[in-house]
């Protein structure tokens, strides 16, 4: 029987709502739910992909699994065993030494139900609040800001205002890759009215830079001068709102003296752009009818993360777009569930309910809610400095759940030194190839999107349903249910009531007593009455009737708040907004003569963090489909350096080789790679064995986007490629764990069921090519032919499938590759005898074979050369649409076609 299912998208905050279909227990499709108010029935390029990642339970965490010693193997396990292992090792540490030796490190893609028991179990139980979450990496700079500003966290707009901006400031944000669905609004609105300005803040020339009427090229890290400077030209020009300034605000006069000094040509020196772009920027902010600003990463990534929004705020205070439609400084949430952390207070410096830890009267409250006391008021230690303390011995036990800090914290080797010198760690995931679970001494199996319900809140701070469309694979268990049921048995310990009893149920529990999430929701609802966030007139009952709901959304409300601080009032103690000082301070690593590059981070279109997901959909690597470090051109040429070519970049943490790709998009001096690709994919952990820790003073968010790095070319003459047709995932799984033994080694996906290793190395491996040939699973025998000239140190095997080519292993000469590739993308029977491949004829046969470009539309499998073509031919979007089909589905591909149609223009 087919099944229609009505939940959210797992991946970005954009938070679409989806219409899943499955049949038989297994996710067959999905659509964008026509009705709900973030995406009107729209999904991007991963939305759509969802069910090929769903599609099979390999790579599965489907049993939990746990070792007797550190050293020993990971054995599977029953549920009861694993979850008395972990409450007995946390109950016997912390009873030992204290409730800060222990630690959580949560993320902002698990439910508000999940995170709320985990913020329980920690503060309200174990007493500690040392729990963090990825969001420290990801909004903890954009939260600190707006308590700061406005006295509360929370955007003040909403997505409406993206139709409704007549300027539109993107600072730090590339929409078309992580917010695609929000972009395509904003691409409607432009097109309806073009008078619509928008101005794109960011060092590299994204596809939205590239659309843009302004795009202002800044040296990364110097946001905050640009800021500066554009509030001293609107002081100097009069093009303030002086009479709001003095209603509604503090703090102006001291604001004023600061940005003296940061006159626009200063400020366009710092950002090295020009004076004039910096002015009509200023200009175009103020003398709008309605300002939105989206910001992202670029801001709050930063050690003056925290700065840099303050800056952008004050700007939106002092020409008043804010609270009315259309205006406002909107920080775009990264996670889908990002907000829902926040309103929990699932971090290590904050309450539930926008409470805060360090103020009595806010533990009281909590703790009179709960039923414990002596919550703890130390400020729990943030992401950076937990695996620090980790590392020290200070805390001796983590638990991990639903984020990947091997691969996503910045300056791994230091975590991966923290993972190693833990006494018990806990890894809580749905996966189990990522670069985190190979240190868990316990590994909990949980379910994951399409499995588990609950609520999460997007950036617009709409709470919506997530509903199971399938059952939980194996013994894979809801988050919110694992964590509950540890905590029912540290309970047991830690507050015992129960003489005797071994398995507490969850009706007897006083602080868990939860056997749904609804119960759970409703628990939380209520801590928020009273407070900014007060949703005291939500429950599932009217999520399920009326749909997804923004709050605040108070008792007796018909309607959530769609905007905030319309009446100019704000939720500081006297209602008045604060401006703040920003000075401009350089990023925290300076380039050097050693260390000249800059290393800018970001993401990928079609891929999503460590890939956990998005890795398992082959189509999703169309656009992108290996690891590379993007240099300028000029750049590169001045090195003799060329596409493809091998480099290393090192900073002064740790290194890595990748090969080159060369782009006019960056400013000389900076260096761009993806943060996506991990020691799944890589001999290496990926881009973060290169990032600095250094963390914002207020937010202790880390600066994962600004590294000094610099590049070597690295002696690696051996070489070598394979590839094999087949399941990827198995095939991945295989080949794996062969990667960290070269200098190089890369997986990359080519095509549906095609996977591609690149190795390099200074010495010839031999031994290695032939793990790497069992591993493939290439076969031996007839089906392979081989060809070796010892001499030249060159050999090259090629395995058979009837007549066609099913994979092959290149070494010393891999010049061959490529054409392979193309042979096996291709599927052409192979009519000679096989061993003319070898020949000169066959190579030539082989060559003749056009390498396929870069897909551009993934929906309809649309080339980059096609697109091109049809371009030289004339064809406008309309026709290319028309013709090629291109954009006409989800649409997350038409800024780059815009973008072509453009370079065509120009040229
Ligand atoms: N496809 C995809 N979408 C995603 C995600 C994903 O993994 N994949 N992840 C989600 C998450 S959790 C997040 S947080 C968001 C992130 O969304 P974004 O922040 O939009 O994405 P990033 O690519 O990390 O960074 C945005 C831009 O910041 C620029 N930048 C770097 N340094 C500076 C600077 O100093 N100043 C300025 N102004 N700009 C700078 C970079 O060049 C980059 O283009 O995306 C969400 N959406
Ligand atoms: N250099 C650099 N580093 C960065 C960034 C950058 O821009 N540059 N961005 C940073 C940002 S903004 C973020 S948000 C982080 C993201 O970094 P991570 O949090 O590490 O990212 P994910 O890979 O999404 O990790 C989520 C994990 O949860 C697992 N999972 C999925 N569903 C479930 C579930 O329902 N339950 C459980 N228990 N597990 C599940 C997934 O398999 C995955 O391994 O990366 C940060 N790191
Ligand atoms: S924009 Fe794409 S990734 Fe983000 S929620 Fe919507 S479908 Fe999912
Ligand atoms: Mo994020």
């Amino acid at each position: 029987m087919k099944t229609v299912t009505r939940s959210t998208c797992c991946y970005c905050g954009v938070g679409c709502g989806v219409l899943i279909e499955a049949e038989h227990g297994r996710i067959t499709g999905i659509a964008g739910d026509p009705d709900h108010p973030a995406n009107f029935g729209r999904l991007c390029t991963k939305g759509r992909s969802l069910p090929l990642t769903a599609a099979s339970t390999a790579g599965r965490a489907l049993q939990p699994e746990l070792r007797a010693t550190r050293e020993a193997k990971r054995e599977p396990s029953d549920w009861s065993s694993a979850l008395d292992h972990v409450a007995a090792r946390f109950a016997e540490i912390v009873e030992q030494h204290g409730p800060d030796s222990v630690a959580f490190y949560i993320s902002g893609q698990l439910l508000t139900e999940d995170y709320y028991v985990f913020n329980k179990l920690a503060k309200g139980l174990i007493r500690t609040n040392n729990i963090d979450t990825n969001s420290r990496l990801c909004m903890s700079s954009a939260v600190t800001a707006y308590k700061k500003a406005f006295g509360a966290d929370g955007p003040p707009t909403c997505y409406e205002d993206l139709e409704l901006a007549r300027t539109v400031l993107f600072a730090g944000s590339n929409m078309p890759y992580a917010h695609p669905v929000l972009f395509r609004r904003l691409e409607d609105a432009k097109a309806k009215n073009p008078d619509i300005r928008w101005i794109v803040v960011d060092p590299r020339r994204t596809d939205v830079a590239a659309l843009a009427d302004l795009h202002l090229a800044i040296q990364p890290g110097t946001d905050v001068a640009l800021f500066n400077g554009m509030l001293h030209h609107l002081i100097w020009e009069g093009m303030l709102e002086r009479d709001f300034i003095d209603a509604h605000t503090h703090g102006f006069l001291d604001l004023k003296a600061l940005v003296r000094e940061y006159s626009p040509r200063m400020a366009a020196g710092i950002c090295g752009i020009a004076e004039q772009d910096l002015i009509r920027a200023a200009e175009w902010f103020a003398d709008s009818p309605a300002t939105l600003s989206l910001y992202c990463m670029g801001l709050n990534q930063s050690s003056h993360g925290t700065d840099k929004n303050l800056s952008l705020i004050n700007l939106h205070l002092a020409t008043r777009q804010i609270g009315k439609p259309g205006a406002g400084p909107f920080s775009l949430t990264g996670q889908p569930n990002a907000m829902g952390g926040r309103e929990v207070g699932g971090m290590a410096t904050m309450l539930a309910a926008h409470r805060d830890i360090g103020n009595a009267d806010d533990r009281a409250e909590v703790e009179a809610f709960w039923g414990v006391q002596g919550l703890s008021e130390k400020i729990g230690l943030p992401a950076v400095d937990m695996f620090d303390a980790i590392a020290d011995g200070k805390i001796k036990a983590v638990w991990i759940a639903c984020t990947n800090p091997v691969h996503s914290m910045p300056d791994i080797a230091s975590v991966r030194k923290a993972m190693a010198k833990a006494e018990f760690v806990v890894v809580q995931e749905a996966f189990v190839e990522t670069d985190t679970v190979p240190y868990a001494d316990v590994l909990l199996p949980a379910t994951t999107w399409g499995e588990k319900s609950g609520t999460v809140t997007n950036s617009e701070r709409r709470i919506s349903r997530v509903r199971a469309a399938v059952e939980a694979p194996g013994e894979a268990r809801a988050d919110w249910w694992i964590v509950a049921e540890v905590a029912r048995r540290l309970e047991q310990r830690l507050m015992p009531r129960h003489e005797n009893a071994h398995d507490v149920v969850a009706s007897e529990s006083k602080l868990f007593p939860y056997a749904s999430p609804n119960e759970i929701f409703d628990e939380h609802r209520a801590l928020t009455v009273g407070r900014d966030l007060d949703i005291g007139g939500l429950s599932y009952a009217v999520l399920e009737d009326e749909g997804p709901k923004q709050w605040p959304f108070v008792a007796g409300a018909a309607r959530g708040d769609e905007r905030r601080y319309t009446d100019g009032v704000f939720a500081t103690d006297d209602g008045r907004a604060r401006f703040h000082k920003t000075p401009y301070l350089p990023v925290a690593e300076s380039t050097d003569a050693r260390y000249p590059f800059r290393l800018v981070t970001g993401r990928l279109r079609d891929q999503w963090h460590g890939m956990s997901r998005t890795g398992r959909a082959d189509a999703l690597f169309a656009h992108a489909p290996e690891a590379t470090v993007v240099m300028h051109r000029g750049d590169a040429a001045r090195r003799g350096l060329a596409d493809g070519d091998l480099v290393t970049i090192a900073s002064r943490r740790g290194k890595m080789v990748l090969p080159l790709e060369t782009s006019d998009d960056l400013r000389s001096g900076t260096l761009f790679a993806a943060m996506h690709w991990s020691g799944q994919y890589l001999n290496n952990g990926g881009v973060n064995e290169a990032t600095i820790g250094a963390v914002d003073p207020y937010s202790a968010q880390p600066e994962l986007k600004h590294a000094a790095v610099r590049i070597e070319v690295p002696d690696l003459p051996w070489r070598l490629v394979a590839a094999k047709r087949g399941d990827t995932l198995a095939l991945r799984a295989a080949v794996q764990p062969l990667l960290g033994e070269r200098r190089y080694a890369s997986i990359r996906i080519e095509d549906e069921d095609l996977l591609v290793v690149s190795a390099a190395d200074a010495i010839a491996h031999p031994d290695w090519a032939d793990r790497l040939h069992d591993a493939l699973g290439l076969p031996r025998g007839d089906d392979l032919l081989e060809y070796r000239d010892a001499r030249r140190g060159r050999e090259q095997r090629v395995a058979w499938n009837g007549k066609l080519i099913d994979g092959f292993l290149l070494t010393g000469d891999t010049s061959g590759a490529r054409s392979l590739i193309e042979q096996i993308r291709a599927a052409t029977p192979w009519t000679g005898p096989r061993h003319t491949i070898f020949l000169p004829g066959g190579e030539d046969a082989l060559r003749a074979l056009a390498p396929r470009a870069r897909i551009v539309c993934n929906c309809k499998q649309v080339t980059q050369t096609q697109i091109e073509e049809a371009i030289a031919a004339n064809a406008g979007l309309d026709e290319l649409k028309s013709t090629l089909g291109c954009g006409t589905v989800c649409g997350s591909c038409v800024p780059e076609i815009k973008r072509l149609l453009n370079a065509t223009a120009v040229a």
